[in-house]
């Protein structure tokens, strides 16, 4: 086969995956799923390993709120989470779910971090 077809089947090959692998939202942009009301009880769920995911979430002001956050084999720092505006500091397990009663949120936002402040998720309550 010519030389030149071959780099052109190449270019157009790879143009493909590169347009496949950019079409592909990456996982922070999605909208968040991971806020249900269960009873009147509003539960937002968030999953801690390597950093905490979703990192923004959006949730309804003036309702009893419950803060899930979800471990699954994490050994890093985000076990260890602060909600400075809560007093919370904790260690989270390795693997469980842990609730955090919020009360009845205002409007405004809730932010947590681990203990070092590297990693961070925010709650938006509307
Ligand atoms: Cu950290």
């Amino acid at each position: 086969m010519n030389k030149a077809i071959v780099i052109i089947v190449i270019g157009i090959v790879a143009a493909g995956i590169i347009f496949l692998w950019r079409s592909v939202p990456a996982q922070d942009s999605l909208p968040a799923n991971n806020v249900s009301i269960v009873d009147g009880v509003q539960i937002i769920e968030i999953s801690a390993k390597g950093g905490y995911r979703p990192k923004n979430s959006v949730a309804e002001a003036g309702l009893p709120t419950i803060l899930r956050m979800k471990t699954g084999g994490t050994f890093d720092c985000s076990l260890s989470l602060r909600i400075p505006k809560r007093n919370v500091s904790m260690f989270l397990p390795q693997t469980g779910t842990t609730d955090i009663d919020l009360g009845t949120p205002e409007a405004g936002t809730l932010d947590g971090f681990c203990s070092m402040g590297m990693y961070r998720f925010a709650v938006e309550f509307k």
